[in-house]
């Protein structure tokens, strides 16, 4: 927020203090709703994605606790991380992922911005989207910023993401794409090969307008 200059009288103060309140708190409303949005995997959402879909008008909602609890115990975490769904991206990354992201902290992209993502990281029951082993997901960048390439990874079949945390280790990649056009979506064809059951599709979403990169974990169920 911009200095005040100090009035010469109380109620001046009081009035310029008001007027700095309803400004910042305009801003704050223009970034949360709009930000200069980014984007996210929609399809599967990932996980702060799917948060925010299902409970981000209801958040405080107490049964969230038994009925979604890894996303309750994010929304406690940081609500930031749902409201900016479209935010979880590393800048400078210059292509060295596995450099930049620890192993344990693939899901917040290596814990950006501090804890904000932190809690996507923790292993339990996310809700996960049904899918054939083959599919197509789709990225959806709000801002248009196209994109260099995108990978995709699959967990490793016996990997549990219900009680370990994810690592470079446990995925294979899968899907690697050249660039696309600046749009409002992204696809990308996936070949899960044999796998059942749980598992967590990881998507690096490298974009075009500067070296933004953005990771996503995406819980998915294989029929
Ligand atoms: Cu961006």
């Amino acid at each position: 927020m911009a200095l005040i200059s100090v009035p010469a009288n109380k109620s001046l103060l009081a009035k310029a203090l008001a007027t700095a309140m309803v400004v910042a708190g305009l801003m704050a409303s223009v970034l949360t709703g709009v930000a200069d949005a980014h984007g996210s995997t929609t399809d599967p959402p990932s996980r702060n994605y799917g948060c925010w879909q299902r409970w981000g008008s209801d958040f405080q909602n107490p049964t969230m606790a038994q009925q979604d609890p890894m996303c309750w115990q994010a929304w406690q975490a940081d609500t930031n991380a749902m409201w900016n769904w479209n935010g979880l991206y590393r800048e400078g990354v210059a292509g060295n992922h596995q450099g930049a992201i620890p192993n344990g902290q693939l899901c917040s992209g290596g814990r950006t911005g501090g804890m904000r993502y932190a809690a996507l990281d923790n292993p339990g029951q996310w809700k996960a989207v049904t899918k054939p082993r083959q599919f197509t997901l789709t990225v959806t960048d709000q801002a248009r910023h196209g994109a260099d390439y995108l990978r995709v990874y699959v967990t490793n079949q016996g990997f549990n993401s219900t009680t370990q945390s994810l690592g470079w280790n446990n995925l294979q990649l899968v899907a690697s794409t050249g660039r696309y056009a600046p749009a409002g979506q992204y696809q990308v064809a996936v070949n899960a090969g044999s796998r059942t059951g749980r598992h967590i599709v990881y998507v690096i979403w490298q974009a075009s307008h500067s070296d933004q990169s953005y990771y996503f974990c995406n819980d998915v169920v294989f029929q």
